[in-house]
């Protein structure tokens, strides 16, 4: 590994509850870091199950140097290869996603099947094993429906994020969605800056009217009624008594020990159903198995890199992608029932209408960031109270990434 002297002395400076030292947000050498390093040691979330719904579906998740085709294979399985030919190395799959029967190499035709396994090679020499030449295989978890994938030889575990995700999002079942929707955004900001912004509501109440027509901002901090940011608590056990009463109740499990995963059953504000402008529906079919709609969502957040909303009639799900030290790639995507249709049931300019705004306003926030940490007269400042989450995350990044750079990892 080259050496990361620099950045080990930036990790050494930061300080629990401040904001990191600049370098960590603006250098080159820390994009490099991010990318080379410390985002191939931890899963990342890539995609849901609804992005490669049937056998052949393909979904390229890029990561600086690295791409990866996630495909669905005929026998249902999810896996992840490299997406690089096993021949002379060329890339395979340009496009961002599609379907193919086979993944065919388009330099000189080397056929693999859905699997991994080398099925076409011409002309090789004798004795040539096609059983030792298949695609390199990238590490794949699927989380209750949620793909993540991990570019390390030895994966950290992930079981208790597995189970608990899984169990709390088995009733908006993925595996009967479709996307609806995908919106590719490009941030002129730090990666970590945009999600940093993700982790709090301090600046929702001024800069996102569409989203708090919806989302309780209060409640981001208040998975758990017992943590009490509510200011009626009445009302809180009333809907707390509710959702026990439907069994979608859930204590809210916030990064326990270490791990990487928050899960919280949210209610919605303003008696609103879903995030929609007017707070009804997106779609006509709901997606959970009550026959009616409520003014709740299943919210998962992972560090490092995704949150997803899981509401009675959609989901939207977000990754964060590093692209460059100052570019990030924010991907929403929008899910609704297979059966849904388009026009009748919903329109994506409505399903998108509420994301599609707080995205950009979140863009221009994380981009402010960004031009003002890389000013000469940044020093690391102090999270509020209701920015723990943040210091959550940056202390996660940094763990980690000490944990990287130790010499046995
Ligand atoms: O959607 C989210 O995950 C959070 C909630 C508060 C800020 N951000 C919009
Ligand atoms: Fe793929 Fe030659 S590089 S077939
Ligand atoms: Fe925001």
């Amino acid at each position: 590994m080259q050496n990361f002297d620099s950045i080990a002395e930036l990790l050494n400076q930061d300080r629990r509850g401040y904001t990191l030292p600049q370098g960590l947000y603006t250098s080159e050498e820390a994009f490099r870091f991010d990318t080379e390093v410390m985002l191939k040691k931890v899963w990342l979330y890539a995609c849901t199950v609804a992005h490669v719904k049937k056998p052949g579906d393909y979904f390229v998740f890029d990561l600086a140097n690295n791409s990866v085709i996630i495909t669905r294979g005929r026998d249902g399985e999810i896996r992840a290869f490299y997406n690089t030919c096993t021949h002379r190395g060329a890339k395979l799959c340009e496009a961002q996603k599609g379907s193919m029967a086979r993944v065919m190499c388009p330099y000189h035709f080397w056929t693999f099947g859905l699997d991994g396994k080398l099925i076409v090679a011409r002309g090789m020499p004798e004795g040539f094993d096609k059983a030792q030449h298949g695609l390199r295989e990238v590490a794949l978890e699927n989380v209750g429906g949620l793909i993540f994938i991990c570019l390390a030889d030895n994966p950290p575990p992930i079981d208790r994020a597995k189970a608990d995700i899984s169990e709390a999002i088995a009733l908006y079942d993925l595996s009967k969605l479709k996307v609806a929707a995908q919106d590719d955004l490009y941030d002129q900001a730090n990666w970590k800056l945009v999600m940093e912004n993700n982790r709090e509501c301090y600046h929702c109440e001024s800069n996102h009217p569409e989203l708090l027509n919806s989302l309780n901002g209060a409640g981001f901090g208040r998975g758990n009624p017992e943590e009490g940011l509510s200011e009626d608590t009445d009302a809180v056990a009333k809907e707390t008594a509710h959702w026990k009463e439907l069994g979608i109740y859930r204590d809210l499990i916030e990064f326990p020990d270490n791990w990487w995963h928050r899960v919280a059953r949210l209610g919605l504000a303003h008696g609103a159903v879903s995030q929609t402008l007017d707070g009804k529906p997106a779609s006509k079919k709901l997606i959970w198995p009550i026959d009616h709609a409520e003014p709740t969502s299943i919210s998962v957040w992972t560090h490092p890199n995704s949150w997803h909303h899981f509401m009675c009639d959609h989901v939207v799900s977000f990754s964060v992608v590093p692209v460059g030290p100052d570019k990030t790639l924010v991907r929403t995507t929008w899910l609704v029932h297979e059966d849904a249709v388009e026009g009748e049931d919903y329109t994506v300019e409505n399903l998108t209408a509420v994301w599609k705004a707080t995205n950009q306003q979140d863009r221009k926030l994380a981009e402010l960031n960004h031009a003002g940490i890389g000013t000469d007269g940044y020093r690391p400042g102090l999270y509020a109270v209701e920015e723990n989450l943040v210091d959550a995350f940056k202390t996660f990044y940094v763990e980690q990434s000490k944990l990287a750079l130790e010499p046995s990892a």
